[in-house]
């Protein structure tokens, strides 16, 4: 199968955290593929995606035979076509488990990602406590915790090896770090934080975030 056909539509890599969670999954397993970058929040930028994918959102993967949309979509695609990687665990029960919190992130956290909006090259202050915000980063922390301890022995990510939940869940680490957020008083003993450290010590978030410079600097004229 030819697997250098692939182009992935994707947003400022700034501030699109879903455009970061299949481009994350490709870069880990080393799948090859072309950007397609849209910057978002511009008048013509619902347009310019509208010709490449349905929904008017990024991501999307356009691959030789039609395009797949959803961040998740595009994660189970992936996990499909390039069963090598085991983008979700081979183990029946860690696999349940690794759709079901990223059919959670996918389908939730709202408050989360409206309070903390991914911002990834800067440090910002803390917005303003809420009983829903603190309940989105409670859970969180609890299904780090819960998954690093139930499955995480074979590595440093959710389920030991990197995963479509680690995709699903790599913008949430940036968020905590942009937001200061201390997951200590979360209940987390340390767990939390170590997989976020692992989360941003992937060379694939280091060279996102070079991306996100790169973009900022041309912005800028610079
Ligand atoms: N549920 C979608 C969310 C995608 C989404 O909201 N993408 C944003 C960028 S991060 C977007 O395309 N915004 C442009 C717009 O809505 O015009 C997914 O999982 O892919």
């Amino acid at each position: 199968m030819t697997t250098n056909t692939y182009t992935l539509v994707i947003g400022d890599k700034n501030i699109s955290s879903w455009s970061l969670r299949p481009w994350l999954a490709l870069k880990v397993c080393g799948i090859p593929f072309a950007e397609e970058r849209i910057r978002l929040r511009q008048p013509d930028s619902k347009a310019k995606i509208l010709r490449h994918v349905p929904s008017g959102k990024v991501p999307a993967l356009k691959t030789s035979t039609g395009v797949v949309w959803e961040s998740l979509a595009v994660l189970d695609y992936l996990a499909e076509r390039h069963s090598e990687h085991r983008l979700w665990p081979q183990d029946e029960e860690a696999r349940a488990v690794a759709r079901s919190i990223s059919a959670e992130m996918h389908a939730g956290f709202a408050t989360l990602r409206n309070a903390m909006s991914m911002d990834l090259l800067n440090l910002l202050p803390a917005p303003p406590a809420s009983a829903a915000l603190e309940a989105d980063i409670g859970r969180i922390a609890a299904i780090w915790k819960d998954t690093r301890a139930r499955f995480g022995q074979g590595g440093p990510f959710l389920f030991g090896a990197f995963s479509n939940a680690d995709a699903m869940y790599a913008p949430v680490a940036t968020r905590f770090r942009t937001y200061g957020v201390d997951l200590a008083r979360f209940g987390d003993d340390g767990t939390g934080a170590a997989y976020a450290a692992a989360i941003l010590a992937l060379p694939a978030v280091a060279e996102w975030t070079e991306g996100a410079k790169a973009e900022t600097r041309q912005r800028a004229g610079a």
